[in-house]
């Protein structure tokens, strides 16, 4: 037996859980190209730095936030939106790298979900801690385009709810490199993220990072 048979590095396989309907899991399926994709990151926080941002109800949210494509979504006190500019700087957010919306397309036609192109990448950063209390995703004009998202770094438990804030939401670990696409019938389920454990992750140390690939428009 060669020693690469049992080298978790080597061990690229993916697979699929169906979550319901119109949302599957596809574990590990951005595993193969992490550093790429946190480069990626690295080089949009340089011109978007991460921010705590302020809901309209005046909580500040725990997870920080960027963005990089065409438009980014912003929350402050005003409401929820998305804009072509960064509201810290008042210039464009960073293009959108092609690895990032190529994996985004190519996990939504996994899926099921052809031809989708991404025009916003929402970076979200989480320290232990941190959370995302249940909301749905609806400010998007077009609520058949599905959302992919990809989590990298420090484990999670995520909250999958129903079509109403009081169904009990389901509560399913996601690691680094796993990639769910939400699309049909449960894109506008109610969901969220529990308080990060505290851990150590060998490319991230402390944090969680999860992108979420959208058509805004
Ligand atoms: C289910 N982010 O940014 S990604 C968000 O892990 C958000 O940072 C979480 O919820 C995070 O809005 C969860 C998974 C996700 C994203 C969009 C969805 C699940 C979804 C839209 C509909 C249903
Ligand atoms: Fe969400």
């Amino acid at each position: 037996m060669t020693a690469e048979l049992f080298n978790d590095i080597t061990d690229t396989s993916t697979w699929q859980e169906r979550l319901g309907p119109g949302s599957v899991i596809l574990r590990r399926y951005a595993a193969a190209s992490d550093t790429a994709l946190l480069a990626a990151i690295e080089d949009a926080v340089a011109t978007a730095p991460f921010r705590h941002m302020q809901t309209p109800g005046g909580f500040t949210m725990s997870a920080a936030m960027s963005n990089c494509g065409d438009y980014g979504w912003t929350a402050d006190t005003d409401g929820y939106r998305y804009s072509a500019t960064d509201p810290l700087n008042d210039r464009a957010w960073p293009a959108m790298p092609e690895t990032l919306s190529e994996l985004a397309s190519r996990a939504a036609a996994a899926a099921g979900f052809a031809a989708f192109q991404p025009d916003v990448c929402l970076i979200n950063r989480y320290e232990p801690g941190a959370r995302m209390s249940l909301h749905q995703d609806r400010d998007e004009a077009d609520l058949t385009q599905p959302i992919v998202s990809v989590s990298l770094g420090l484990p999670m438990t995520f909250l999958f709810g129903g079509l109403r804030r009081k169904e009990r939401p389901a509560r399913i670990e996601l690691q680094h490199g796993d990639v769910v696409v939400w699309g049909g019938e449960d894109r506008l389920r109610y969901h969220g993220v529990a308080p990060l454990k505290d851990g150590e992750h060998p490319l991230l140390g402390r944090y969680r990072i999860n992108l979420t690939l959208r058509r805004a428009h």
